[in-house]
């Protein structure tokens, strides 16, 4: 089997951005307008008034003080609460595709090779913008690589499970080089009148390359040790957006077509199965989770991270073992554990190991054990 090696990440953020304060501030201009208009209906008992939503629940609850989206004037539009995106001509670059390309240029910088040195293109993410032809195809074509691509979503996940399929491919032979994007516009699919669910996703996109080491120009990269995948069926993340939407009028616009969630649930649910999973997979590979130098978690939920990082190291981690972006980033779906390894590996030394784990919906998870390498 050849041996596969992380050689560049990069990562594309967009312009604007939206502090709890601000996003809590529309969302309460909101929840007053509905409330006025609805007086009769509320005071009648025929529809509950909407509560305020908080900047220091939210802090608390989940560690997010900020989100960086693409469109900031839609969304804060008590009138609007969406972000406004114009569609675009086929014959222009789509959203998802251009913020990707600015991903991967920056990841083969860092790998120090050409977008036609890779092989294969993958897109692995939650909230694919259209049904085909496949983004990855179109970002292959915009940066003149030859070969294939293809889509792939397991939500949350993604990224992990999209960094196995790069392995697998390197591995047994089908490809020398592999880009693997996460490319999120996550406010496209929130629903910002819920008061539980308004301030938890962000946009951004983030890439990786995968290379076989014969070939590998970086000699400073990641040594991929082993990666590993679960999946587990629930609907306590769930999203019915979908082309069967149009066959079904009455419904097609109800509150499912957009993430919802049982917060609570994911949390007891996810949090312990990823700590086991992270702790089998170490312990498949004969090490020891006091020989982790960092562990890059999926960015959804501060405590969720650290009950998390405490199961598997066993004592409270320290901001260096655990770091997080969940702060400014706030969940980026795909992309989140891939912005804490891009901004938090610089200062690894040759033989220092991580992992790299993303969760979520599914339940799916993902844990890729990484050695720094040269
Ligand atoms: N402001 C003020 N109070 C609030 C608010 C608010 N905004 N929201 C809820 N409350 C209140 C509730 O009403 C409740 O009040 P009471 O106790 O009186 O009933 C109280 O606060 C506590 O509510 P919760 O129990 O819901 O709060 P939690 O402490 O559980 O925190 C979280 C909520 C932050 C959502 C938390 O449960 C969480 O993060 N769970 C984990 C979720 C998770 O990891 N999900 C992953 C999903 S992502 C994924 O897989 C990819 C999906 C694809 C991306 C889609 C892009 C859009």
């Amino acid at each position: 089997m050849n041996q596969v090696v992380l050689t560049g990440t990069g990562l594309f953020t967009p312009e604007q951005s939206i502090s709890n304060e601000e996003l809590v501030e529309s969302f309460n201009a909101y929840v007053e307008k509905f409330n006025a208009k609805n007086a009769a209906a509320i005071e009648a008992g025929e529809i509950d008034a909407l509560a305020p939503s908080s900047a220091p629940f939210i802090e608390k609850a989940s560690g997010i003080k900020n989100r960086f989206v693409v469109d900031k004037e839609g969304i804060l539009n008590p009138d609007i609460m969406a972000p406004q995106l114009d569609e675009r001509p086929n014959d222009a670059p789509s959203l998802l595709a251009e913020m990707g390309v600015k991903a991967a240029q920056q990841a083969l910088e860092e790998a120090q090779i050409e977008a036609n040195d890779i092989d294969a293109v993958l897109v692995a993410c939650s909230n694919l913008q259209r049904a085909y032809p496949a983004i990855s195809i179109e970002i292959q074509d915009l940066l003149g690589i030859d070969g294939f691509a293809f889509d792939m979503n397991v939500a949350c996940s993604s990224a992990t499970f999209g960094i196995q399929t790069g392995y697998d491919m390197i591995r047994s032979g089908s490809a020398k080089r592999v880009m693997m994007l996460n490319t999120e516009v996550c406010s496209g699919h929130l629903n910002f009148c819920d008061r539980d669910s308004h301030f938890i996703f962000g946009d951004v996109a983030t890439a990786v390359i995968l290379e076989d080491a014969e070939v590998a120009t970086n000699q400073q990269g990641f040594e991929i040790v082993d990666t590993r995948m679960v999946t587990k069926f629930s609907n306590n993340i769930r999203n019915n957006f979908g082309f069967l939407n149009r066959t079904s009028p009455d419904t097609r616009d109800d509150k499912d077509k957009l993430f919802i969630q049982e917060g609570r649930k994911v949390f007891r649910e996810v949090s312990p199965m990823v700590a086991q999973m992270i702790t089998d997979h170490l312990a498949d590979n004969n090490l020891e989770a006091n020989g982790l130098r960092r562990m890059w978690l999926h960015q959804a939920n501060r405590n969720m991270n650290d009950f998390i990082a405490k199961k598997v190291l066993g004592h409270d981690p320290s901001d260096d073992q655990q770091p997080t972006v969940l702060d400014q980033y706030a969940n980026t779906s795909s992309a989140g554990s891939i912005i804490a390894f891009h901004k938090f590996k610089s200062d690894f030394e040759a033989g220092d190991m991580g992992v790299i784990c993303s969760f979520g919906a599914g339940y799916s998870a993902g844990s890729v054990i990484v050695r720094r390498a040269g």
